[in-house]
């Protein structure tokens, strides 16, 4: 066998495993992905129901904590749930503790975080009377028997809060509101309601009562959360560029970095995962560790020297998508006929696969056909 039948013999493989694996992968993210390693829908519990106050991970103790959110008129009191956050184990149920001396609108509970330093949790209660933000500590690992040691912020609009062990602070994400001076970070000490930093955050992010905001203890940047997209931002409040999607794309409603950087993100299905951020060069949700096509070709239609087939360009689980098979058939190809042939081969098994159809065959090896390659 000479080389170009050998590599014809092993893209044929390639693309049999990739389809063997394919499932449908929406939309591309930028520079970042979320490698999620384990994970459990915190829903099992009846009890808990949605939507979610907020979910902390307490690094300590190892436990993913998910605030429930208040539900009027006693139903359910102020609850936080506690699940195992460790390895082996994540996800188990290990207990929930409530306190019902607060009451509020369902919403009025929108964040929680947790500082192992003190070894208390934060969450912020929003009155909706547009003139406070209640960080509230609760102590966990002595629940039910809660220390509360309340603190005011004046200021209006609170959407995530999250604990800076570097200087022992808060930083609490405020979003915009017709009170105070826009969607920004605010910065308090821990055990206080004064306001010692005020940073504006980039006006393209549209932060609502939902978003949530996470400290990359690695860097010093945020991660903050818009409905389902996760967008880092420095700590001058800048967007970087780079986001990434939860994994079942579905609205984020608590994030935070836990121990050894694994990355926890709760979403409004209810799903808890944890996992890691690595690179993403090309941004198509695969990390580039995993990424078998590193620099995919994302358009959203396969395109052939200019040719456009309006088949639509399916992204693999293996990082490759249509386009990259293609662009691997034109460097493998010493000739014309030899892409053309392997176009062919590439599409027949596209199609058995079930991933295109006859018609969209015929009209990707029609631009192959008319293209210029090599
Ligand atoms: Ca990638
Ligand atoms: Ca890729």
């Amino acid at each position: 066998m000479n080389k170009r039948k050998s590599k014809v013999a092993f893209l044929s493989i390639t693309i049999f495993v990739l389809l063997l694996r394919q499932t449908t992968v929406a939309g591309a993210d930028s520079g970042l992905a979320f490698t999620r390693e384990a994970s459990f829908v915190a829903t099992q519990r009846p009890d808990l129901g949605s939507p979610f106050g907020g979910m902390g991970f307490d690094p300590a103790v190892e436990k993913v904590e998910i605030l429930a959110r208040y539900i009027p008129n006693n139903t359910r009191p102020l609850t936080i749930f506690e699940f195992e956050g460790t390895q082996a184990s994540f996800g188990n149920f290990v207990r929930d503790f409530h306190n019902s001396l607060f009451a509020g609108p369902e919403s009025a509970f929108p964040a929680i975080t947790y500082d192992s330093v003190h070894g208390v949790a934060y969450f912020l209660q929003d009155q909706e009377t547009g003139i406070i933000i209640n960080p509230r500590h609760i102590n966990p690992r002595n629940a039910p028997s809660n220390n509360f040691i309340d603190f005011i912020v004046s200021e209006t609009g609170p959407a995530g809060i999250t604990y800076d062990e570097r200087d022992d602070t808060l930083v609490i994400l405020l979003r915009s509101d017709s009170t105070n001076s826009g969607q920004q970070l605010i910065r308090i000490p821990y055990n206080s309601g004064t306001i010692i930093e005020r940073t504006p955050v980039d006006a393209t992010l549209a932060i609502d009562r939902d978003s949530e905001i996470a400290l990359d203890p690695t860097t010093g940047n945020y991660f903050i959360s818009v409905g389902a997209q996760i967008f880092e931002i420095t700590a001058d409040g800048l967007t970087t560029g780079r986001f990434f999607s939860p994994p079942n794309r579905q609205k984020v409603m608590g994030m935070e970095f836990g121990t050894g950087n694994k990355f926890f993100i709760l979403e409004a299905d209810g799903t808890v995962s944890r996992g890691t951020l690595t690179e993403d060069s090309d941004g198509d949700g695969i990390a580039d560790n995993d990424d078998a096509c590193p620099n995919s070709d994302l358009s959203a239609t396969v395109v052939i020297d200019g040719c456009n087939s309006g088949v639509p360009n399916t992204l693999f689980p293996s990082g490759c998508t249509i386009s990259d098979l293609i662009a691997a058939c034109a460097e493998g190809a010493s000739n014309h006929d030899q892409f053309v042939s392997c176009v062919s081969h590439l599409t027949n098994d596209l199609q058995k696969a079930g991933t295109i159809t006859g018609q969209q065959k015929g009209a990707i090896q029609s631009c192959a056909a008319k293209a210029h390659i090599p």
